[in-house]
């Protein structure tokens, strides 16, 4: 899997300095330069700007505390991530006692005490003198600070803490909210970080909460039930660690507080992603603005030497209550979290030019659900119509159906009982050399043909090419409708296959299968980075839950946040077609169909959350107003008017071709 790249932010920075005044102190060196390095670390961890612009700007020296020798360190760490005095005295020092140091509970005064007066300098000997009694002779220890060494040697051995599935970390986060919403102090809370951007993995808990009075939230959040230890308990935040974390063990959690009116600014600043933020500051300074969690600031001066001066007297513009007052601001329509990767964002929102996003409710069935017997399939399908779908399909494995006759007549019957719509499928296995084997009688007779690209494990260790070869010819083999489990991966556990996924998704547009994306939280495959490559291959998207219980018929809106991840828009996806157009659509890849036939089912009007939009009925009225004709004209030739294309793509993904039509 590709790694995302990491910015050095000040947080970073400021741990070098940290780090340079404590091995200072347990060198023995200047304590007056210790100090200073540390009081610049702490300048650096306040500082709302990131440092980069700061330098970038020439203001860092007028920062009361920051001069010229630390401006060149700060040059190098952001270059290098260390400095040359950093690394001088990382070489004075054993090398163990860096990650002594760092072990929760030591600091520097008692890694000092343990260095000189029982030579521990690493981990190992700190263990060892943790557990023997000899760390707590020592002055000043006592038998918490032993405690608190020895339970996070014990993390430290597990390794790092893994990631959380999504579905794991919102149940969490709402226990969360839920709980610190019942301190009357809160005003408004609300899960940020990586879960509000729908990331599929997580790797600590954000909080956000609104309040006149932190003291009693920052109180409310170490007391809520799960937390085994407080990281970090400050006035306007804190980070505990929780235990008991479904399948994790621990997870870290942070909660931030902002007063009331900076509620917006706070929500778009922990939300991030960091990138996203930077790109933000950036478009904020150039129109003479500042941006941090605690609004919009208008800058009075501007030039070199001004820096802080700037805090001073700058006019906050905007409180921001909502995230929309922030993105205004700063010229730009709201970016909604999905979309905030710093990847290509913020310039297609100038452009106006942002996607309208699938949602939940531009679905009109579910093409994924899988169940074994009609009893099962009967509960997948009423919960999916309780949804308000129009259809879904009942998918089985193609070894277990030996009856076919009986299988669709079981879906037919279904169909007439249930109301809805139901195309009957079945899912085979793509072999390894991409074969697919499946009767043409059998093709014949279902709806649906789903290959799954993920069988076998010895699967995985076909170099990049062949793999990419097997699902080509898979796709090109003319026997699928749909294309599941790509890659196969498993968050958190496999990786998936190494594939070159544009030509597979070419070939997927080209040939008319479709592309599933799952909704199973621990596949999500197709890869939100796999949706956004499909935006330009142009193969159709099947959303689905996957489901195999009713409760998993949820999962559907996994598999819209990935989507939307991926910037993808209804246009491009199958299901939220009506089931006429499936049908057809069905039919049209596979000329010996049996399946054109009139069904019993009516179609179910729009949902009411979907009310019937008055410019839709204004396209339907003939003749066509002026000023209408003009709008249609405008967006022909490329206006940006998203109120439109949707009433466009009412009844057809093809917006343009629609306007075309209604003009001539
Ligand atoms: P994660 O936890 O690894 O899944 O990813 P995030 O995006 O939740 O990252 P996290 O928890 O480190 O930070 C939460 C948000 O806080 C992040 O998306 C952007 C925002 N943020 C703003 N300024 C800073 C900063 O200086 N340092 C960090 N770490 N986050 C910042
Ligand atoms: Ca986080
Ligand atoms: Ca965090």
């Amino acid at each position: 899997m590709q790694q995302e790249q990491r910015a050095v932010d000040n947080a970073d920075v400021a741990a070098v300095f940290l780090e340079m005044g404590e091995l200072l102190a347990i060198a023995g060196g200047d304590l007056y330069r210790s100090r200073a390095f540390r009081t610049t670390a702490r300048i650096l961890e306040e500082l709302t700007t990131p440092v980069g612009e700061l330098l970038l700007l020439n203001r860092l020296t007028s920062i009361r505390g920051i001069g010229a020798g630390s401006v060149e360190r700060i040059q190098q760490i952001l270059q290098t991530g260390t400095c040359a005095d950093h690394q001088k005295l990382l070489q004075r020092l054993p090398t163990g006692l860096r990650e002594v140091l760092h072990v929760r509970g030591m600091g520097p005064r008692h890694a000092r005490l343990a260095f000189e007066m029982l030579g521990v300098s690493n981990r190992e000997q700190l263990e060892w003198v943790a557990r023997n009694g000899l760390l707590r002779a020592l002055p000043g220890v006592g038998d918490k600070t032993v405690d608190r060494v020895i339970s996070h040697l014990d993390e430290l051995k597990i390794g790092p803490p893994p990631r959380l599935l999504l579905r794991d970390a919102l149940l969490l986060g709402a226990r969360l909210v839920d709980w610190l919403k019942e301190d009357p102090a809160v005003v408004r809370v609300e899960q940020t970080g990586s879960a509000r951007r729908r990331k599929e993995t997580v790797g600590d808990l954000d909080v956000l909460v609104a309040t006149a009075r932190p003291a009693p939230c920052v109180q409310r959040f170490l007391a809520f039930p799960g937390v085994k230890e407080v990281l970090l308990a400050g006035e306007s935040r804190a980070s505990v660690v929780l235990e008991g974390v479904p399948g994790r063990g621990a997870m870290q959690a942070d909660l931030r507080i902002v007063v009331v009116e900076s509620f917006g600014a706070g929500l778009h600043y922990f939300t991030g992603s960091k990138q996203h933020n930077i790109q933000v500051r950036l478009r904020a300074n150039q129109r003479k603005l500042a941006v941090s969690e605690h609004g919009v600031w208008e800058r009075k001066l501007f030039g070199r030497n001004h820096g802080d001066e700037n805090r001073k007297i700058a006019r906050r513009i905007t409180p921001g209550t909502v995230e929309g007052d922030l993105f205004a601001a700063v010229g730009l329509p709201l970016i909604v979290p999905e979309l905030r990767e710093g990847d290509g964002e913020i310039d297609a929102a100038d452009a106006g030019r942002l996607p309208r996003l699938v949602e939940l409710s531009d679905l009109r069935g579910d093409l994924g659900l899988r169940a074994r017997s009609a009893a099962e399939a009967a509960d997948l399908l009423a919960a999916s119509k309780a949804r308000g779908h129009a259809y879904g399909t009942w998918i089985r494995p193609l070894h277990e159906v030996d009856d076919v006759a009986a299988f669709v007549r079981q879906a037919r019957a279904l169909e007439d009982r249930l109301q809805l719509r139901v195309f009957c499928g079945v899912e085979v296995l793509i072999d390894k050399a991409g074969g697919v084997q499946v009767p043409a009688t059998l093709r014949a007779a279902v709806d649906v043909v789903v290959g799954c690209a993920q069988p076998l494990l010895s699967v995985f260790d076909l170099a990049k090419a062949a793999q990419t070869a097997r699902l080509l010819k898979a796709v090109s083999s003319g026997a699928l409708d749909v294309l599941a489990r790509p890659t196969g991966r498993r968050l958190l556990v496999q990786d998936g296959a190494d594939l070159d996924l544009h030509p597979v998704l070419l070939s997927a547009a080209r040939e008319h299968v479709a592309v599933e994306v799952s909704g199973d939280p621990q596949r999500l495959d197709l890869s939100a980075r796999g949706c956004r490559a499909d935006r330009a291959a142009g193969a159709l998207l099947s959303l689905s839950s996957a489901a195999t219980t009713v409760s998993e018929t949820g999962l559907l809106q996994h598999a819209v946040w990935q989507a939307r991840r991926g910037w993808i828009e209804p246009a491009l996806v199958l299901n939220s077609r009506s089931a006429a157009d499936v049908d057809a659509w069905l039919g049209e890849r596979r000329p010996g169909r049996a399946r054109s036939r009139t069904s019993t089912v009516t179609e179910a009007a729009p949902s009411p959350d979907r009310p019937v939009d008055p410019l839709v009925e204004l396209l339907n009225t003939r003749p066509l107003s002026k000023a209408l004709r003009a709008r249609l004209e405008g967006f022909l030739h490329g206006d940006v008017d998203d109120e439109l294309r949707r009433a466009l793509e009412h009844d057809g993904p093809n917006a343009l071709q629609k306007a075309f039509a209604l003009l001539v």
